[in-house]
């Protein structure tokens, strides 16, 4: 009797995540403006439960929309009676999830929490390993490493910043992962970044001096709610998890969120929508929190937030097509990082600005760090380009990590080395 029920609450617990079976990514390509706009009325129509995963955008950019089950023939009659060309990306999301999860156990089932040696940058982490990480790799070196609490999430968890330091009142750099939730590889590479950091500080000669002019700040898990979420319920949220006054629908995308052009273009105001930009500016305090901090610092001259898919490394503007006024400088140090990163695997990546490299976005962090005078502001978004899109197998992460980590190092020491 005890056996069964220790079945069924092992059955019960794992039923409680949302499923996706029979579920498809498709890849849409429209072939003019005109498909462009046909594909966006199938946004408008909420009943299907479509997945905007990327645009849609404009003509010959691909559009990735997760669909589920029960819209899927609907959506295919829909593309196909329009002439609209598409192709299925993703077969089976829910096989690519459940593999995600048995190589978890596994690859979990190896570490010693004890150690940042022992740790498995190789696989995917709950909340509390991640934070169980942060608190080692703080004991394992505390004269260069401190755990700011910046604030508290919706649902009251710590928003906890690594701070690598070695001298007082110095001009730093910030880093985020993870303020979009689903996008797994980029807490993960955060981890790898941080364990970096402390590997180089002393051995490499440029980190060393970097460490010895800035200070680098690094949030993980930017948004800690929405990513227990993708581990407890549903493996593809994306926004927080603050509820919406009149609506059902939970959460405000935090990349729409910032006072940046706040409620323009590139961002909804329905609640159910993926980019719904919240009630106010940083009315989520994930958000506010990092607004308080970057305010209340005063001398943060770098700061890049890091998303994932489309392999792209981006800067301001993305509310407005305004040239920056730093654009020249922005491009040419973008290229560079990019050139920096494609060396080591030979991963593509654009750059550009983000309103004309992948669209229009209202309310993002790095236009609203950059109008606060922070020069290098930039954005990326990390592997794939939609194979796998959020999905991506743990074999990439590290590979990942030690390619952004060229490019993220280019950033920084232009930041170190022309400090304004
Ligand atoms: O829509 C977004 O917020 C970004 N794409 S994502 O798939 N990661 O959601 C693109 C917006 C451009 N700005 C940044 N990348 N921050
Ligand atoms: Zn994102």
């Amino acid at each position: 009797m005890k056996g069964f029920l220790v079945i069924f609450a092992l059955v019960a617990a794992a039923s409680s995540m949302e499923d996706f079976s029979g579920q498809q990514v498709l890849r849409v390509l429209p072939a003019d403006e005109d498909q462009v706009n046909l594909v966006r009325e199938l946004e408008n129509l909420e009943h299907l439960q479509l997945d905007f995963w990327r645009g849609p955008t404009t003509a010959f950019y691909p559009i990735d929309i997760r669909v589920p089950f029960p819209s899927l023939q609907a959506v295919k009659v829909y593309l196909e009676s329009n002439n609209i060309q598409y192709n299925i990306m993703i077969q089976d999301l829910q096989g690519l999830l459940e593999e995600e999860r048995r190589e978890m156990k596994i690859g979990r089932s190896m570490e010693n929490a004890r150690s940042t040696d022992s740790f498995n940058y190789a696989t995917y982490h709950t909340l509390d390993q991640i934070n169980g990480f942060i608190d080692t790799l703080v004991a394992e070196n505390p004269g260069l490493v401190s755990k700011v609490v910046i604030g508290r999430s919706y649902e009251g968890r710590s928003l906890n910043v690594l701070k690598f330091s070695t001298g007082s009142n110095r001009p730093a750099f910030w880093i985020d992962t993870g303020i979009h939730s689903r996008e797994w590889v980029t807490q993960a590479s955060g981890i790898w970044f941080a364990k970096k950091i402390v590997s180089d500080y002393g051995r490499d000669a440029s980190l060393t001096a970097t460490l010895n002019k800035l200070d680098i700040f690094l949030e993980i898990v930017t948004n800690p709610d929405g990513y227990v979420y993708t581990h407890t319920t549903n493996r593809m949220w994306r926004k927080t998890r603050s509820p919406n006054t009149g609506s059902t629908c939970v959460g405000t995308d935090p990349n729409r969120n910032w006072d940046a052009g706040f409620g323009g273009a590139g961002s909804s105001s329905n609640p159910c929508s993926e980019t719904y930009r919240g009630r106010a500016a940083h009315s989520e305090p994930e958000v506010k929190s990092i607004v308080d901090f970057v305010r209340s610092h005063g001398n943060i001259k770098g700061f890049v937030s890091i998303h994932s898919y489309s392999q792209m490394l981006l800067y301001p503007y993305g509310y407005t097509s305004a040239r920056a006024a730093d654009h020249v400088e922005l491009d040419n140090l973008a290229r560079s990082a990019v050139n920096a990163l494609t060396s080591l695997y030979g991963t593509a990546y654009t750059y550009g600005s983000i309103i004309t490299t992948i669209y229009q976005a209202s309310g993002g962090t790095v236009d609203w760090t950059y109008n606060q005078g922070i020069k290098y502001s930039y954005t990326f978004e990390l592997r794939d380009t939609g194979r796998y899109g959020f999905a991506l197998p743990a074999t990439q992460i590290v590979p990942t990590a030690q390619e952004t980590w060229l490019a993220l190092t280019k950033l920084i020491e232009h930041t170190r080395d022309n400090l304004y």
